[in-house]
């Protein structure tokens, strides 16, 4: 029986998200420390870890058949792999930045100019698209510093909060790409490996909507149910009980979170008391 290779980061800011994904689908992995693979014991599926920039060359070539790892790495390595579904977490932006002090207009304030990045295939697809040269340096870490030192006149690099930048006395000037882990899966998979990847992408799912979806229980007089149920989209309809006390009832659904506060105020202002909200692990269709 075949068995699915995931490669997964290591260490670093997707290894614990990748891990705990994994952990949600239920998939059970024998941790033993310093090991580059580790067998689910539960589920047709082992666990590689490598570093985040080796898992699109390793999913190419079919060393590993699937992969989590960020846009950002996915785009600058120009590997040819299927990107199967986002998934959510390390989310953040890779971006161009200045020094504070100067005055920008628009992305020709680079034309000639000097700029450390660790993204040089996507930066230059970017400047070129914009029909701006500019002199662009790779460098693999510390890329907030070039221009502090003089290596550079600006960097093209990965911001979440903006700490970094600021604290460099660097400013934010151009997004040049939105990033967040994905899931890649290598294009010539075996039809017993497709199958082991689409139980896998169907346990993702629920944890998805999941995390995306609050389960909601409320009362409500009888002679309100109707415009709660409006404000209520649920799955199918939600379910409507009838409470101890007569003429109420007790209404379940479940919330969408982007919407969440926005539903509550509908919910209030049309009669809903004694709201409880709590989340939900898994959503299966
Ligand atoms: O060792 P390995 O090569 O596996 O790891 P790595 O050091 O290359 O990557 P790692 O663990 O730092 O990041 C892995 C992925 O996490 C990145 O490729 C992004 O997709 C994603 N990610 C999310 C981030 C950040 N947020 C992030 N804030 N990657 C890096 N940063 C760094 C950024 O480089 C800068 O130094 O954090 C700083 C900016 O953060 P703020 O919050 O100050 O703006
Ligand atoms: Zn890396």
């Amino acid at each position: 029986m075949d068995r699915l290779k995931l490669a997964i980061q290591k260490s670093g800011r997707l290894s614990d998200k990748s891990k705990k994904l994994v952990s949600e689908c239920g998939i059970k992995v024998k941790e033993g420390k310093n090991k580059l693979i580790a067998p689910s014991t539960n589920f047709p599926l082992d666990l590689f870890y490598l570093r985040d920039d080796d898992i699109p060359k390793y999913v190419e070539d079919g060393t590993a058949d699937i992969g989590i790892l960020g846009e950002n790495v996915l785009l600058e390595k120009q590997s040819e792999v299927n990107t199967v579904i986002q998934l959510g977490f390390s989310k953040c932006r890779l971006s161009l930045a200045i020094p504070k002090a100067e005055t920008y207009t628009d992305s020709s304030y680079f034309q000639g100019k000097k700029v450390a990045t660790s993204y040089p295939v996507i930066l230059s697809k970017y400047l070129n698209d914009k029909g701006v040269q500019a002199d662009i340096h790779e460098i693999s870490g510390s890329v907030e510093i070039a221009p502090g030192i003089g290596l550079a006149e600006g960097v093209c690099d990965i911001v979440s909060s903006g700490s970094t930048l600021f604290s460099n006395g660097l400013k934010e000037v151009e997004i040049v790409m939105q990033s967040q882990a994905v899931l890649i899966a290598n294009k010539k998979m075996s039809a017993e490996k497709q199958a082991i990847l689409d139980k896998l992408l169907f346990r993702i799912e629920a944890v998805r909507r999941a995390e995306n979806s609050k389960y909601i229980l409320l009362n409500a007089p009888e002679n309100k149910v109707d415009d709660i149920i409006k404000a209520l989209p649920g799955m199918r309809s939600p379910t409507v009980l009838p409470l101890a006390q007569k003429g109420w009832v007790s209404i379940h659904s479940v919330l969408i979170e982007s919407e969440f506060w926005e539903k509550i105020d509908q919910l209030r202002t049309a009669g809903a008391e004694g709201i409880l909200v709590v989340p939900i692990e898994k959503m299966i269709y």
